[in-house]
């Protein structure tokens, strides 16, 4: 099956609107030389028409790294899907770990999310987690079958076929240490194997699925080498315009 590699930089709330069109200047013409990859920068809302506008003409995707269900209401604070897809945004990143950690976000809402991104022609990448350590192989299958069958809830087998799954186990998240690359697998052949279970094959190949959790480029390449991983979540180390370049290399 040939899926095209992304490499997304989920910034997090560490770059200003003017840093944000520097990082992607300097990255716009060098990655040209990478046409396989799809890159996608996710920021924080405040950036992301800096960001979309800087982006145009270049390949670059811009994401956002996270937004509500409702379109439009008395939601203070909140980011609507509708409000997204109008500014040109295209990805955007649900259910996170530090959401579902600092936030209170559940599957419930991850669901309720991902069903409005997709109605906004919006591509969500939704996260998984292992927000408990888990104790061996058998539990840490449950947990991330649990919360794929969770996030994709009601979400026709067409429409799953646009889904981006970001497999992010906790403790690698921020920690420097990635998950080993066969550890990695495991789990994301678990995922498209509850994906082939829960839709068919058709979908479950369709699906790109990411790993992310202390991703840089020297462990980039062992990573998204294995026959399930399609792709990079990519947090501290993306901050740094070169070392995104070299990931989208890697991938290529
Ligand atoms: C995990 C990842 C990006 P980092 O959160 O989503 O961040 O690469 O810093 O572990």
């Amino acid at each position: 099956m040939n899926r095209r590699p992304l490499v997304i930089a989920n910034w997090k709330m560490n770059k200003l609107p003017s840093e944000s069109s520097a990082y992607i200047q300097k990255i716009a013409n060098p990655l040209r030389r990478y046409p396989d990859v799809i890159p996608v920068l996710a920021g924080q809302d405040v950036l992301l028409p800096a960001m979309v506008e800087a982006a145009k003409q270049t390949d670059i995707s811009i994401g956002a790294e996270n937004m509500y269900w409702q379109d439009r209401g008395a939601f203070t604070g909140e980011t609507s899907p509708a409000a997204l897809e109008d500014l040109g945004v295209t990805y955007v990143i649900i259910g996170h770990s530090e959401r579902r950690n600092y936030f209170r976000e559940t599957d419930e809402k991850v669901n309720l999310k991902a069903q409005a991104a997709l109605q906004h022609n919006l591509i969500p990448i939704i996260a998984i987690d292992e927000a408990i350590k888990p104790k061996d192989d058998n539990d840490r299958s449950h947990w991330v079958v649990n919360e794929v069958i969770e996030s994709l809830e009601g979400i026709s087998a067409e429409v799953a076929k646009s889904v981006i799954i970001a497999y992010e186990p906790t403790a690698s998240i921020g920690s420097g240490q990635a998950m080993t690359p066969a550890l990695a697998q495991f789990s994301l052949r678990r995922i498209r194997l509850t994906l082939a279970d829960m839709y068919d094959w058709d979908v479950a190949n369709a699906v790109r699925i990411m790993y992310g959790g202390s991703v840089k480029p020297e462990n980039a390449y062992e990573l998204m080498i294995q026959d399930d991983i399609d792709g990079v979540l990519v947090g501290d180390s993306a901050l740094d315009p070169d070392n995104f370049i070299e990931l989208c290399q890697v991938a290529n």
